[in-house]
C-alpha cells in the first residue's frame, strides 16, 4: 500500500510503501503526479542500484546528461554530485533550479545518497506554486507577460563562481555558453498549476530591461519565494531517494558538515520546453 504524507504544509511529500527498483506502471504514474505537485518526494529505506537507478529514470522517461557535474566511470547517465572531506564548497548552496538556463530545461533529478556526513547536509526545496499562490495581486498582474533571461555562465565559466572555488577543478563543460528565456510564471505542464519561475542561481533580468533594471523585482521575488512557509526540509539517511521537480521548486544544498565527506548519485529527467 502506498501511503502519502506532506513534509510541510507548503512543499514536498513522503511516500511510503513504494520500491523505487520495482515501481512502474500505474504505481510510476501515481508518484509521477505526486512529484507534479508536491514538488519533491521522499522515499526512505530503498535499495536502488546504479543500475536499477537508470532503468526507473528510464522508465520515467528520457534521461539528461548534466554538462557540468563528473559523471561516474561506468555510468555516465549517473552524476556525481560530491564534496570531499577537504573541500569548502558544496554544489547546489544556494537556491536555484536546476537547468533553468537551458529553452528546454530538465524535467527533474533523482538524487540517491551514497555516502552521508554524520550529521548535517540537508536539502531544502522550496514550492513556486505556494510562492506564486501567496503574492498580492497587483504582483501577479504586474508579472503577467514577463519574461526573464537565465544563464548559467556566471556558475561554471572559467572565470565563475565555483573556478574560484575548490569545486572548480571537478567540474566539466567551462567553455560552454547557456542562455534561455522562459515566460516569469509559467504554467505546470502537466498539472496546468501557475508556478513563479525566475530563480537565484540563474535568472539574471527580464527581457527588455537591463540586470539593474531587473534586480529591484527580482530580489522582491526572490524574498518572497524563499519564505520559510513555502519551504520543506528533507535529512538524509542511507537509503533516501529523494525525487523532484525542477519546474514546481528552487533547491538549496545545506553545506554545514566541513571535514566530511557527502557523496550523492544523480540522474537529471528530461523536460520540455515551458509556457505561460
Ligand atoms: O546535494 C544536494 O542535496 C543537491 C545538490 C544540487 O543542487 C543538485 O544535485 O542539483
Ligand atoms: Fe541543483
Amino acid at each position: 500500500m502506498m501511503e502519502t504524507a506532506a513534509l510541510s504544509p507548503g512543499c514536498g511529500v513522503e511516500v511510503k510503501g513504494v520500491s523505487l527498483a520495482e515501481a512502474q506502471g500505474e504505481r510510476l504514474d501515481a508518484i509521477r503526479d505526486l512529484i507534479y505537485r508536491h514538488g519533491v518526494a521522499v522515499f526512505r529505506d530503498q535499495s536502488v542500484s546504479p543500475e536499477e537507478h537508470i532503468a526507473f529514470a528510464n522508465r520515467w522517461g528520457g534521461i539528461d546528461i548534466n554538462n557540468y557535474f563528473p559523471l561516474t566511470d561506468e555510468h555516465p547517465e549517473i552524476a556525481v554530485v560530491r564534496k570531499t572531506e577537504d573541500q569548502t564548497t558544496n554544489i547546489g548552496g544556494g537556491w536555484h533550479t536546476d537547468h533553468s538556463y537551458d529553452q528546454v530545461p530538465a524535467m527533474g533529478s533523482i538524487l540517491v545518497a551514497r555516502t552521508l556526513p554524520p550529521a548535517g547536509g540537508d536539502t531544502l526545496w522550496a514550492h513556486m506554486g505556494a510562492a506564486y499562490e501567496s503574492l498580492p495581486d497587483e504582483m501577479k498582474t504586474k508579472l503577467e507577460g514577463l519574461e526573464a533571461f537565465h544563464t548559467a555562465d556566471h556558475i561554471y565559466a572559467p572565470d565563475g563562481l565555483y573556478a574560484q572555488t575548490d569545486q572548480g577543478t571537478a567540474l566539466r563543460g567551462q567553455e560552454l555558453k547557456t542562455g534561455a528565456t522562459h515566460p516569469v510564471v509559467i504554467r505546470h505542464p502537466q498539472t496546468g498549476q501557475k508556478l513563479l519561475y525566475v530563480n537565484p542561481g540563474f535568472t539574471m533580468h527580464f527581457t527588455g530591461m537591463t540586470r539593474e533594471e531587473s534586480l529591484p523585482l527580482l530580489q522582491e521575488l526572490f524574498a518572497h519565494a524563499m519564505k520559510p512557509q513555502h519551504q520543506c526540509r528533507v535529512e538524509w539517511k542511507p537509503g533516501t531517494v529523494a525525487i523532484w521537480d525542477n519546474r514546481t521548486t528552487w533547491h538549496y544544498a545545506m553545506n554545514d558538515y566541513q571535514g566530511h565527506a557527502r557523496e550523492m548519485h544523480r540522474i537529471t529527467l528530461s523536460g520540455e520546453a515551458l509556457a505561460a
